[in-house]
């Protein structure tokens, strides 16, 4: 049975080591992390950081709403908008933005866009989809 407070030979070391290479990977924001940046789900909604003030939105559109319903960005920022629906065909519409395009589950709908201005930009679907579009909303805020 090992002693307390003895460590084994070689023990400190090892956890030297360990503390070195979590302070080697495990450092700066994981959005610069190309490791990581390389094994995000491509699918899986949400606001990534991609580069300087450049933003990937992976947004998921189903009848009754958007996943994620609010983004957040800050003045500046250069937004690729990937949008894909899970069930019928919907639109996607970022007022104030040119931002205006058709899915369905099977293309996916891509739009760059710069966000120059502070503000909160309303998002909507406006394709009519059946009963759960009017509930098709969100915002995107600039600040
Ligand atoms: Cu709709």
């Amino acid at each position: 049975m090992r002693q307390p407070g003895r460590a084994r030979p070689g023990q400190g070391r090892w956890a030297a080591g360990l503390l070195s290479a979590a302070l080697l990977s495990g450092c700066g924001p994981p959005a610069e992390d190309p490791a990581a940046e390389a094994a995000r789900d491509p699918n899986a909604p949400g606001v990534f950081e991609v580069g300087p003030n450049r933003y990937e939105a992976v947004v998921v559109a189903f009848e009754g709403g958007f996943d994620p319903s609010e983004m957040r960005f800050p003045v500046g920022a250069e937004v690729s908008f990937r949008v894909r629906s899970v069930d019928l065909v919907h639109g996607f519409l970022i007022e104030g933005t040119g931002i205006e395009f058709e899915i369905d589950p099977i293309e996916p709908g891509l739009a760059t866009h710069t966000f120059e201005e502070a503000g909160e930009y309303d998002l909507l679907c406006h394709i009519y989809c059946g009963g759960g579009h009017p509930a098709m909303l969100g915002t995107v805020i600039v600040e």
